[in-house]
């Protein structure tokens, strides 16, 4: 983030592979992080994922996949590191419902750990009506901090969910736009200045608001860098 100047994570959710490299191409100079949805891609095959890889290295940028696991340690472990998508091998984050308990946690982790990956965990959710709020966001909290920094750096939230006195965990957050409010889905924006600056949020992930217009990806693209990475340094100065 310091390096590049920017708190900018672009969703790239879209479901060919040329087109998702070719926003990830317009988009690197103005993120610290690229997100997925591998499971959306149509002709997905391992060189997509390997170029991605040569990306992220070339262009400086972290990968994440947005797989959201849900499931008991066992069948995570599985789903993590094998099957058509070889997630582990190729993401350096991930993230995980904490609906399971703990185990999810330890599952993930003996595949990601040794292979210097992290995890973040869903604490909150952006969509209208969701069910993770109150005691739920606060055992998501207390998981990470028994998780370790090794492994869990942070949450998938709408606001500073940790405290004070916790270790330096980030906070990623979705529902990111400019002009707009809402999708008719459910999902709620908010912008980059209510995310970073009111709620204290360190990333902002953004979408639809970025690759939706496929003439400006990349001035929408500098656009909400720049409006993020203001939001954090008036945070940091305040
Ligand atoms: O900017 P959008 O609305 O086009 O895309 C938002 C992206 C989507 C969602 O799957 C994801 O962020 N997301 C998440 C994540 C990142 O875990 C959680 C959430 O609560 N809301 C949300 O939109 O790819």
């Amino acid at each position: 983030m310091e390096r590049k100047k920017t708190n900018l994570c672009v969703s790239v959710d879209v479901t060919k592979s040329a087109e998702i490299l070719d926003i990830v191409r317009q988009v690197a100079p103005y993120v610290c992080m690229v997100k997925t949805h591998i499971d959306i891609v149509e002709d997905f095959t391992i060189d997509l994922a390997n170029e991605l890889k040569r990306l992220a290295d070339e262009l400086d940028f972290v990968i994440f996949e947005d797989r959201k696991f849900a499931d008991i340690g066992n069948t995570v472990e599985l789903q993590y590191s094998a099957g058509v998508h070889k997630i582990a091998s190729w993401s350096h984050l991930t993230n995980a419902h904490v609906v399971p308990g703990p185990g999810i946690i330890t599952g993930l982790g003996a595949v990601g750990k040794p292979l210097g990956n992290a995890l973040i965990l869903l604490a909150e959710m952006s969509s209208a009506g969701n069910l993770a709020s109150g005691e739920y966001t606060e055992k998501a909290v207390q998981m990470a901090r028994e998780a370790g920094l090794d492994w869990v750096v942070g949450f998938i939230a709408m606001h500073r969910v940790d405290k004070a006195d916790d270790p330096d965990f980030l906070v990623i957050t979705p529902g990111v736009g400019l002009d707009v409010k809402g999708d008719g889905r459910g999902q709620q924006y908010r912008t980059p200045h209510e995310v970073v600056y009111d709620s204290g949020c360190d990333v902002i992930i953004v979408g639809r608001g970025i690759y939706k217009n496929k003439d400006a990806v990349a001035s929408e693209a500098k656009r909400y860098q720049e409006a993020g990475w203001k939001a954090y340094e008036d945070r940091l100065q305040r």
